[in-house]
């Protein structure tokens, strides 16, 4: 910084250049900022002093609104009682309790949790143990790991290689960990196109597990990791049986079952987990977002009892698992998710989503017909809109009505030409409604070619 440099960001609130910002067209942005500066329960502030519904939660994560007073306080106390405690060879209580809440949750209490800080560490968290765990039970020939195309697992070396979103891959090539293969994503438009919930097509697409099992040799595949519902793909449910079967075929051949809950965890189907919602259970489960309603970063891996238990041989002093992070357990992020899991429960908002869902599901179908509408999905407390892309520029709709929208005073997603609504587990049914005929109105007021 040279001394002509102003301090205070005010001074320089049109200066957007240093920040290179995450998964954004930063050129476009910084000729057209958009700018957050608060947050009340389901609305944000921007910076012209509009207020915005949020359709997404955040970044699908902060179901509870923003700044809910239980999670303030708490985290207020927190840091002013004990702002930091390593994690290394030292605990503080309240990461024990949470960590068996959590277990406890997933309807699996004497299940293990390792503490993260993000969705995408707990995935490449989830793959070490998984890879680990195939060689202490002997199996070390086992280091092949099945993902899905489309799915996201984060942007971790692991995450990317298991993914399936190819612009998140194609630079990286030469970093991915080698010996992955991908099952095929189930989204077909011809089979499913309007769905409600899960599709009936698509379950001989399980198979091809099989297939790949029969390619590889059982003796060369660690783990499969699929997210239950592929969230940031455009919410891409998975069909009927599907995830029964995959998991049968994990079981049958040894094959531990990882699923990527970040998105899915806490209560965003109306269950707990995803795993509740389609009743099966895997044997490793990443979370992340919702897990705080993000106030501080927080994720972690929840751990079969008996993966936990394979690595607990040697000397009792000796570590057993060469892995961790700094922030693993940060004592500000584990006041907001006792919190969370509090507001949870005491407000019975994971109830209160599932009563949401069917009133989103209906709202969201009535955009059936509209122009540039070409499928509606959803699942749970979440949808998704793909739209007709424009001629030769695919994802520049997306950006038209994404800044419609934005006048009508919504705040949605869009990734491509597709369109996410996940909002808040604690808006009304009128918001809800509301939030589609808006959407609606930014619809109609984009011209059609
Ligand atoms: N797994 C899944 C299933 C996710 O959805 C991650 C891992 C990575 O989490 P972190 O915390 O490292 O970002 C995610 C993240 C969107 C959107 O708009 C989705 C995510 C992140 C940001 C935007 O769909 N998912």
């Amino acid at each position: 910084m040279n001394a002509a440099t102003p301090l205070h960001p005010d001074s320089q609130a049109q200066d957007l250049d240093s920040w290179w910002m995450p998964f954004t067209h930063n050129r476009y942005f910084k000729t057209h900022p958009r700018l957050i500066t608060g947050g009340k329960g389901a609305y944000y502030t921007l910076a012209d002093g509009r207020r915005v519904f949020d359709c997404l939660s955040g970044l699908w994560c902060s179901p509870l609104g923003h700044s809910h007073p239980a999670i303030v306080a708490a985290v207020q106390r927190q840091v002013a009682t004990l702002d930091f405690s390593p994690s290394f060879q030292m605990g503080h209580p309240e990461a024990f309790t949470l960590a068996k809440r959590i277990a406890t949750l997933a309807g699996r209490p004497q299940d293990r949790v390792f503490f993260v800080n993000s969705g995408s560490e707990a995935v490449d968290t989830s793959l070490k143990i998984a890879i680990a765990y195939q060689r202490l039970r002997g199996e070390a020939s086992r280091s092949r790991i099945i993902g899905r195309e489309r799915g996201y697992h984060g942007v971790g070396l692991g995450g990317i290689s298991v993914g399936g979103i190819a612009p998140n891959r194609k630079m990286f090539a030469p970093l991915m960990i080698p010996g992955v293969d991908h099952l095929p994503h189930t989204y077909n438009p011809e089979h499913m196109r309007y769905s409600r919930g899960q599709p009936g097509w698509g379950l001989h697409l399980a198979e091809e597990l099989e297939r790949l099992v029969a390619l590889h040799d059982a003796s060369t595949i660690a783990a499969v990791i699929l997210e239950p519902m592929q969230g940031s793909t455009g919410v891409v449910v998975p069909p009927q049986g599907y995830l029964q079967r995959i998991r049968e075929i994990c079981t049958k051949h040894g094959i531990v079952l990882i699923f990527d809950e970040v998105i899915t965890g806490f209560g965003r189907l109306g269950t707990p987990f995803g795993a509740d919602f389609f009743g099966v259970q895997p044997d490793l489960t990443t979370f992340a977002k919702a897990v705080n309603n993000a106030t501080v970063p927080l994720g972690g891996v929840i751990a079969r009892e008996q993966i936990y238990q394979a690595f607990m041989n040697g000397p009792d002093y000796a570590i057993e698992f060469f892995h961790g992070y700094t922030y693993s357990g940060h004592p500000l992020a584990v006041a907001a998710a006792h919190a969370t899991l509090d507001v949870l429960a005491g407000e019975q908002l994971i109830e209160r989503a599932a009563m949401l869902a069917p009133i989103l599901e209906e709202a969201v179908h009535s955009l059936q017909g509209e122009a540039h509408v070409i499928d509606v999905r959803n699942i749970g407390l979440a949808a998704a809109i793909d739209l007709a892309p424009l001629p030769g520029q695919p994802g520049l709709r997306g950006v038209k009505v994404f800044e419609k929208a934005l006048d009508e005073g919504l705040l949605v997603r869009f990734s491509g030409d597709t369109l996410a609504l996940a909002p808040p587990f604690i808006s009304t049914e009128t918001e809800v409604r509301d939030m589609v005929g808006r959407l609606r109105r930014a619809l109609r007021a984009i011209p059609v070619s």
